[in-house]
């Protein structure tokens, strides 16, 4: 009876939390066995893209200089100044077409997406925060992209972070989801434009990131 019960425990793979309608956490899920994957390969890929699109802080259209630092790859970048929030095939930087998206950004995006219920997920955008200790990313919601149906895929490396997961009113009370290395926010369905941010980052030190947090959010922009 006891084995009945457990037998299938071995593929449950990492902890999946249920934030809302559509939204999960999957707790380890990028270092996890479920993607197979060395997170060397992740790192190295993750330091290629910046060698080639160093990250940059932007300016909101509102004139703020963006405390987190970003860059992009794959076919589209949200790239932000006075002219709006929008995407675009070149980065604004160099004028050259953003680096390809690594194959093994890619591969954790769709198993990701799949562990989540949204099967065949292919994104054709990755945009990089870079968080030092004291940035932080105010509410907001995602609706630069053109199809609401697709879920977004949000990895978070380095150092720990507290993700604000509000409803569809920017006044509406915020779940509070401390984030580690690893741990995979997955979210789409009735929770896609619901409103989220995180929280300014505390003193913290990875061990091979340093003093910063690295988040890795995947879409079908185009
Ligand atoms: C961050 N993430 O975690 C910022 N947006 O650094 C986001 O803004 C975000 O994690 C949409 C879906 C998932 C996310
Ligand atoms: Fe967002």
């Amino acid at each position: 009876m006891t084995l009945e019960l457990f037998k299938d425990m071995g593929r449950v793979g990492p902890e999946v939390q249920e934030l809302g309608e559509g939204a999960v956490v999957l707790r380890g899920f990028a270092l996890s066995s479920d993607v197979g994957m060395a997170e060397e390969v992740l790192l190295e890929d993750l330091a290629a893209v910046v060698a080639a699109a160093p990250f940059r802080r932007m300016m909101t259209p509102g004139g703020h200089v963006m405390s987190v630092a970003m860059t992009n790859c794959g076919a589209l970048g949200w790239v932000t100044d006075r002219g709006g929030y929008r995407y675009q095939g070149i980065d604004p930087e160099s004028g050259r077409a953003w680096p390809e998206m690594p194959a093994s950004f890619l591969e954790l995006a769709a198993k990701a997406a799949a562990r989540a219920g949204y099967e065949g997920f292919v994104p054709d955008a990755c945009l990089i925060n870079r968080y030092e200790v004291g940035a932080k990313m105010s509410l907001h919601q995602d609706k630069n992209e053109r199809d609401f149906g697709q879920p977004i895929v949000s990895v978070s490396l380095g150092i720990g972070a507290v993700f604000l997961f509000g409803g569809m009113e920017r006044s509406d009370a915020q779940q509070r989801v401390p984030l580690q290395h690893g741990d995979v926010v997955v979210w789409g369905g009735k929770s896609r434009l619901r409103y989220h941010g995180v929280l300014a980052l505390k003193e913290a030190e990875h061990a091979v990131l340093g003093r910063y947090r690295i988040n890795l959010t995947f879409r079908k922009a185009g």
